[in-house]
C-alpha cells in the first residue's frame, strides 16, 4: 500500500510554537515523500464551546499557517473536516467498534473534562473515535503528531485491528505515528512541567505564530529558568525542565540536536543563551507570522484552497467508506 499521511490541527485559539514544532513543521518536511492530507479539524474543535464567528476565522487562520509554513496546496490536500461528511459517517461505525473501557483510559479527556466530567460534551469523550475515522477514512499509513497525541494514535490502531478482526478482513491499515524532531512536546514558558497549550490563560506561556519580534523577544526573556548556568550534559539537562525546554526549542529551530546546543552553550549564562534563542526564533518564525497576516487578509483565496481540498478529500474517502459500509453489511453501500 502507498504511504499516505493524514494529520489535523484544531482551529481553536492561537497557534503556537508547540503546534509548529510538534506538527506543522513536520507536515512541510513530509510533503515530498508521501501523499498528504492536512486538515483543520473543526468538528473536533466544537467538542468544547466555540464562538461560531471565531471558529470560522480560526479555520482560515490555521489554513493560513499551513500555507505560510510552506505547504503547497497543489501537492497536498488541505481542507476543513466538516466539509467531508465521510469522517462523521465512519466515526459512527467506529463508535460501535471502540469499547467504553478504551475511552475511559484516555488522559486527554480526563485533563480537558477535569472536575466537570458530568458536564463535558459526549463529543469530547468520543473525540479519539472521530480521530480514528479522520485517519482511516483515507487509509492513512502515517500520522505526524506531537507526543501528546500518542495515546490517541494507539486507540486508532486498536480500532483498526478490532474492525479487521471482527469482520474477518484486512481492510484498515495499522497506522504508524511519526513523532519526530527535538521538540515533540514543547512545554509552557512559565512552567516546564506543563505542555505549551492554546488554552493556557497566560499569553506568556506560549509563543504564538503571529507574535512579532518584540513579543517573541519579551516572552523568551521572561521565560522561567533556574538560577544556574546551562548544563554541560544531557543527563543534567533532563533534571531541569525549563532549561530542557528552551534547549529543545533551540535545537528544533536550528535543526540540530540538544547535544550540539549544549556543546555550544553548556556552562554559559541563560541571558547569553536567551539572546541567541531570540535571534533564532525571530529569524525562523518572523517570516511565517508575516505571511500568515498577509494571507488572512485574503479569505477568498483561503476559502478556495479549502473548497478544492475538500473536493479531492471527499473523492478519496468515498470508495473507502463505501467498502467499510459493505463490510459491515449496510444495504445499498
Ligand atoms: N506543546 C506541544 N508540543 C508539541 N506538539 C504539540 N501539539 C500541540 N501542543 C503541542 C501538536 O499540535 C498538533 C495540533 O494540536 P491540536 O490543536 O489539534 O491539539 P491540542 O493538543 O488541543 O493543542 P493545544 O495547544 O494543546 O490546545 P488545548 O489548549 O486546547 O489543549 C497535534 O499534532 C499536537 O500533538
Amino acid at each position: 500500500m502507498a504511504n499516505r499521511i493524514f494529520s489535523g490541527v484544531q482551529p481553536t485559539g492561537q497557534l503556537h510554537l508547540g503546534n509548529y514544532l510538534g506538527a506543522i513543521r513536520n507536515f512541510v518536511a513530509l510533503q515530498g515523500d508521501y501523499e498528504c492530507l492536512y486538515c483543520m479539524v473543526d468538528m473536533h474543535a466544537i467538542t468544547m464551546w466555540q464562538d461560531p464567528k471565531e471558529l470560522t476565522q480560526a479555520t482560515r487562520t490555521v489554513a493560513a499557517s499551513f500555507l505560510a509554513a510552506g505547504l503547497d496546496p497543489k501537492r497536498n490536500i488541505i481542507f476543513n473536516q466538516s466539509r467531508v461528511p465521510a469522517h462523521a459517517e465512519l466515526a459512527w461505525i467506529f463508535n460501535c467498534v471502540a469499547r467504553l473501557g478504551w475511552l475511559n483510559r484516555m488522559t486527554q479527556f480526563k485533563e480537558k473534562a477535569g472536575k466537570q466530567r458530568e458536564n463535558a460534551s459526549v463529543g469530547l469523550y468520543a473525540y479519539p473515535v472521530l480521530m480514528a475515522a479522520d485517519i482511516l477514512v483515507y487509509k492513512a499509513t502515517h500520522v505526524p503528531v506531537g507526543e501528546d497525541q500518542k495515546q490517541h494514535l494507539e486507540l486508532t490502531r486498536d480500532i483498526a485491528q478490532k474492525f479487521n478482526h471482527d469482520f474477518g478482513v484486512e481492510f484498515f491499515p495499522i497506522t504508524e505515528p511519526i513523532i519526530q524532531g527535538e521538540a515533540t512536546r514543547v512545554m509552557s514558558l512559565r512552567d516546564g512541567t506543563k505542555k505549551m497549550s492554546k488554552s493556557d490563560p497566560s499569553d506568556y506561556s506560549r509563543i504564538n505564530l503571529t507574535d512579532g519580534p518584540d513579543q517573541i523577544a519579551d516572552k523568551i526573556r521572561k521565560a522561567r529558568t533556574d538560577p544556574h548556568p546551562l548544563p554541560e550534559t544531557i543527563e543534567e539537562l533532563e533534571k531541569r525542565p525549563e532549561a530542557d525546554n528552551l534547549v529543545g526549542i533551540y535545537a528544533a529551530l536550528d535543526d540540530i540536536t540538544r547535544h550540539q546546543v549544549l556543546h555550544h552553550f553548556g556552562g554559559k549564562l541563560f541571558s547569553d543563551f536567551k539572546a541567541q534563542l531570540i535571534d533564532l526564533a525571530v529569524a525562523r518564525l518572523g517570516p511565517i507570522g508575516t505571511e500568515m497576516q498577509r494571507l488572512v487578509k485574503d479569505p477568498d483565496h483561503i476559502d478556495g484552497v479549502l473548497a478544492n481540498g475538500a473536493e479531492r478529500a471527499a473523492a478519496m474517502a468515498a470508495p473507502i467508506l463505501r467498502e467499510a459500509k459493505r463490510i459491515v453489511g449496510f444495504l445499498g453501500a
